[in-house]
């Protein structure tokens, strides 16, 4: 594979969001484009990122519930970078005309203690690396037009990252149930959906415990101090104009959005 292919791949990713232009899936003019290539033009975005100035602060997975991997019908998990421009106080700060097709979903995040290195990672190793558990909301955007991708096309493009927050708070580990702790999405003042940790591969640090695997074939580990996205734990909501989104945890506290 060119390196040259890659990069502009990358620079053409990267541009698009900037621009809040949405493109073609590269797998349409690449179709042989497989998952392994597709993770060096994510990690080509980063680079490209860090060399202005952006500073790498964590992880995010993608595509770790079944309301995710069935609404975009692809039945993989997925890592991405998260850099400290992704991450806000306050996802209303964001200006969803920045944004192509904004939207929003509710995720359990972390807070690394330890490094964790794949392979071999288990739930249970990943879980104890952990120092603090948190409310997270994140707003995705692909930059494929209508939304719409192949596996290797969402991975080279950040697996959708646009911004993210977490909750203020945070808990010990030790003091959480996560796999019972439950998320209520509230659209415009009503219930629209509602999941529990275990939404997510059955318990969130099993996200965790496949990042650390994947990232670890590939050269990479999470390194202590990370922030972890572990994925959405319902279906994203659509962000129109107007739009106010409320998420509920039962002990990690409540995060709003407003278009
Ligand atoms: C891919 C990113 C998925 C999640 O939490 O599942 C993701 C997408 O749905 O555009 O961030
Ligand atoms: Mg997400």
């Amino acid at each position: 594979m060119s390196d040259e292919r890659i990069t502009a791949a990358a620079s053409d990713l990267l541009a698009a969001q900037d621009e809040g232009q949405q493109v073609p899936q590269l797998t349409s003019s690449w179709p042989d484009l497989d998952v392994a290539t597709a993770y060096l033009i994510q990690d080509e975005a980063l680079r490209l990122r860090v060399e202005r100035g952006e500073t790498l602060v964590g992880i995010k997975l993608g595509l770790t519930s079944r309301a995710k991997q069935e609404r975009m019908g692809i039945a993989e998990p997925l890592v991405a970078w998260l850099t400290d421009a992704m991450l806000c106080d306050d996802l209303t700060l964001v200006d969803p005309a920045s944004l192509i097709h904004p939207r929003v979903e509710p995720e359990i995040a972390f807070v690394m203690g330890a490094p964790l290195a794949g392979p071999g990672v288990t739930t249970a190793t990943a879980f104890a690396a952990v120092e603090r558990v948190h409310a997270g909301v994140e707003m995705i955007d692909s930059r494929f037009e209508d939304f719409r991708f192949e596996a290797p096309d969402v991975i080279a493009d950040n697996a959708s990252s646009a911004a993210a927050v977490i909750g203020a708070e945070g808990v010990e580990p030790d003091a959480i149930d996560l796999s019972l702790e439950a998320c209520l999405v509230e659209q415009d003042g009503q219930v629209v959906d509602s999941a529990t940790g275990a939404a997510v591969l059955g318990h969130p640090a099993a996200a965790l415990a496949w990042a650390a695997n994947n990232l670890g074939q590939r050269g990479h580990r999470i390194d202590a101090g990370w922030i972890v996205l572990s994925g959405a734990l319902t279906d994203a909501i659509p962000l129109g104009p107007g739009t106010r989104l409320g998420f509920h945890f039962t002990t990690l506290g409540s995060l709003d959005v407003a278009a």
